[in-house]
Formats: structure tokens, sequence, C-alpha cells
């Protein structure tokens, strides 16, 4: 079963902000008073009907309260450090229905706040609370998520008008906080990795001929929730296999994870659980009749040396540019080996053909969202050529980052084609082995990576070698003891 949660973390989650909150007012000669107030999640109903989603917390007032409830507003005081839940008032009938109607009391317990009040009272226990003069101040968050382009919404409450409002300061500030993960954070997110690490070892057991896709998955789901306690995933499922592993977020609603296993088949499957809001993102690839053949060897070989390449490489000062462009220049020098390209890697990668075989991004950071915020800082523009521009960070790493290294090499027609036939691309190509690999589908390696003062740490603990993968699918027992670092 999954540790014990400490909320310790989301009170020392909250004292980063305020530190980093206060620095940057003092170093602006701003006056340290004001609330950051923030809203959490609604729950959410199917369309018209009265059909509830399964409610999971807005990430960023996860990261400084952990609360699981929806309807919470909270509240830090900027000067004195307070911090104030809001719960929302609940009708009696919620006692027949959804369960004990819980005392205030109790929410500031268990939370390990300073106070716990009605979402009706914000505007006037915030009143009560200031102690600057004039309008108290609100810092709201507001500010552009990277990867999907949204905005997240500032807080609305009854009364807001009573206050000034601040939405430029928080966002960034709040994020970067993210950003760098704490001792605690860490541990939540190993132990969704070791769980994962162990679910998808025994999905590699149970594969066959015959069975399909969404068998695998429904494995994954059993083991992270069964022995692990992960309600959620960090995303959806993809269990591709045969030429659906070229389809980078295969398994959504319209390709659901419902092919059969065939004879030949390559398996790309990537699924990582979450708990207590920290997730984990894992890719194994491997052959579903559990032996590989020389040309999935050569594909298969081709990513773990990029994958491990780039491991190596890792420590704080290095651009995460450079790992990308290193992976596909590993990735890159196999393919000529394998006679699948001609000519100079140099030219090659001038010529971004890194990208027709690898277009996304070698890795992302990872935290209570998969693709966690904060891949660009201010002033920090995305590149615009292929592969690069899908980069969800370009920053030089950190110790306390955790980011995922996840290269892949897919046979994708939509890109294939159209480099053939590109005067730039076209002469590194092989035809003739290409047409060979139509339907082969892809190779991803996905490890989750801690960086260190030195160097890194990879999480993941999954078989990564072409003889670990055949002898565990042969039903060797999988050596690496998986440890719980939660503690
Ligand atoms: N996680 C990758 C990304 O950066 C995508 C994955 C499907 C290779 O979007």
């Amino acid at each position: 079963m999954g540790p014990k949660v400490r909320m310790e973390m989301h009170m020392n989650n909250r004292e980063k902000l305020l530190n980093s909150l206060r620095q940057h007012l003092s170093d602006a000669s701003r006056p340290l008073h004001g609330f950051v107030l923030l809203q959490g999640g609604q729950e959410q109903t199917r369309y018209d009907t009265d059909h509830l989603d399964l409610f999971r917390q807005e990430s960023y007032f996860a990261y400084l309260f952990g609360v699981v409830h929806p309807g919470f507003y909270a509240a830090i005081d900027v000067a004195t450090g307070d911090s104030i839940l809001f719960a929302p008032r609940l009708p009696s009938d919620y006692a027949v229905w959804l369960g004990e109607i819980k005392p205030l009391s109790y929410f500031k317990e268990h939370y390990m706040v300073t106070t716990a009040c009605f979402s009706d009272e914000i505007a006037s226990v915030l009143h009560q609370h200031y102690q600057g003069a004039g309008k108290p101040l609100l810092f709201l968050l507001h500010g552009l998520n990277t990867d999907s382009n949204n905005f997240s919404e500032p807080a609305q409450f009854q009364g807001i008008d009573m206050f000034d409002k601040d939405l430029m300061t928080l966002h960034p500030i709040l994020t970067e906080c993210r950003v760098i993960k704490s001792e605690l954070e860490i541990a939540l997110i190993q132990y969704a990795n070791d769980i994962s690490s162990e679910a998808h070892v025994e999905v590699m057991r149970k594969t066959k001929v015959g069975m399909k896709e969404y068998q695998l998955e429904s494995i994954f789901l059993h083991h992270t929730y069964m022995y692990g306690g992960c309600r959620h995933c960090s995303y959806t499922c993809i269990c591709a296999t045969g030429d659906n592993s070229a389809v980078l977020h295969y398994g959504h609603a319209a390709a659901p994870n419902d092919k059969t296993l065939e004879d030949g088949d390559m398996a790309l499957f990537d699924m990582g659980a979450e708990y207590h809001f920290y997730g984990s993102d894992i890719t194994c690839s491997f052959p579903v009749n559990g032996k590989f053949t020389s040309d999935q060897s050569l594909i298969y070989s081709a990513v773990l040396d990029a994958h491990n390449a780039v491991i190596s490489a890792m420590k704080p000062g290095i651009n995460w540019v450079d790992m990308h462009i290193l992976a596909e220049k590993v990735i890159l020098e196999s393919l000529k080996r394998g006679h699948i390209i001609l000519g100079d890697v140099d030219d090659m990668m001038a010529a971004r053909l890194g990208a027709v075989f690898m277009p996304h991004g070698l890795g992302h950071f990872l935290g209570l969202d998969t693709h966690d915020p904060g891949g660009y800082l201010k002033d920090l523009e995305r590149r615009k050529e292929p592969g690069l521009k899908a980069l969800r960070t370009i920053r030089d790493l950190q110790e306390g980052m955790v980011i995922t290294v996840e290269p892949g090499c897919y046979f994708i027609d939509a890109l294939l084609l159209p480099a053939m036939n590109s005067p730039e691309t076209s002469k590194f190509l092989n035809r003739e082995t290409i047409n060979k690999f139509k339907g082969f589908g892809g190779v991803r390696i996905e490890s989750d990576v801690l960086v260190t003062a030195t160097g890194c740490y990879n999480m993941t603990k999954c078989p990564r070698d072409i003889r670990e993968i055949e002898a565990v699918m042969a039903g060797a027992p999988w050596p690496d003891k998986i440890s719980t670092h939660v503690g």
C-alpha cells in the first residue's frame, strides 16, 4: 500500500513560496503585505448529466495545500505567513449522500494550516487579518502554461472588488518553486516510479501474442491501484503495438489501445501512476513475443544508447537542448551503421534529420503534472527548428529538477514521405531499407531522472538491456529489489 502522506511537505512548499515572494517584493522595494489567494478546483459533471467525473485537485493548489476536496479556496498572509483554508459550506444532505460533513477544525488540523473558515467568508476574514493601509492586496495566480498554451484562472469570489489585485507577481515565482523538488516531493515521485516500474515489469511478463493492447493497460492499472494505492494515472496510458507505436499519443478515445498483439510486433507502453498528486512517466519498449529480431535490436539499441548517453552526461549546468542534440546524434549514428541513413552525421544534424525520426522533445519536467510547468522562464524563447521546437524546456539543469529522458525513434509516414521528397533530407535516406521498416512503428525508452549535485539519479527501475528484457519476459526474476524511498 502507498506510504503515509506527510502534510509537512505542503507546509514546506508554502514556506518556500513565502521566502521567494518576500525576497522578490523587498528587491522591488514593495511592502511585505497582502495575501496569496488561490482557488482550488471544482467538481465537474459530464455534460448536462449528474455524472461526476472523479475530482483531482488543481496542481498549484495541491502544491501549496494538499487539499483533496473540491470547492476550496486558500490564502497565505504575506506579512505573518498565516495560512487560511476556506471550505465550502455544505448542504445537510451531503451527510446522507456523500458522507460526514467535516468540521472546520478537521481541515485546520489535517492540512496543518493556521485557520479554516468558510468560503463565503473570504472577504471579511481577509479584511480582519489585513495589517496594511488602504485596500488589502491579493496576489492572484495568472500565467501561461507553456505546454498547453492555456492560462491559469485567477481566483474569483464574492467581494473581490474590495481588494487590490496583482496578477503578475505570483505565477512565475510559484512556478519556479515547483521546478526544484524538495526531499519529500522526491520521495513521492520515487514511490510513483517504484510502483509503476514494478507494474511495467508485470506487464512485460504477461504480454503474449493474441492479447489486446487494453489488457496490458488493465494489468498496469490493476497493479498500481491494487498494490500501490494509486487511483490516478499521470496521463492516459499509451499501449501501442505494431505500427501504432509510431503514433506518439496513441491511446486516446479515438485510438483506444484495442489492437490485437501480433507475432513480430514491437510494443511501446508509456504509462505512469500518480500518488498523492505526484506522478511518474515511464516508457518500456519490447517485442511482444519476447525475442528481439535484428531489426528490432538495431532500433532499440539506438534509442537505449541515446538514453544512456544523456543520463551519463546530465549534471547541473548542462543545457537541455544540448542533451536533445546528443540523443539525436547517437540515434543518427546508429541508424547510419544500420544502413537506414547514409552520409555525414554532422550534415544530417545541420539538415535537422534527427527530427524526422524523433519529432518530440527529449524530455520534460515531471512533478505534480506530467508536463510540470517552468520549462520556459521569462525571456526564454522556444527554438524554431524541427524537433527543438517541441522541447518543453531549454533550461540548464539544476540540482533538484526531475526531468524525463525519453528518446525515441519512429517510422512515421507523415514525416518520412515529405523528408524523402525534400532536397535537404532525401539524400540521407536509404529508401530500400526504410521501406523494410514500414509498419515497424517505433521505440521509446523513458526514465524519470533527478538532477543531483554532481550528476543525476535514474528513479525508474525497469529492465532496459535487451538481454534483461528477454530474460524477464521468459520468466526470470527481475533482480533489482524495488524499495520505496518514502520515509
Ligand atoms: N512526452 C513527450 C512530449 O514531450 C511526448 C511523448 C509521446 C513522446 O510531448
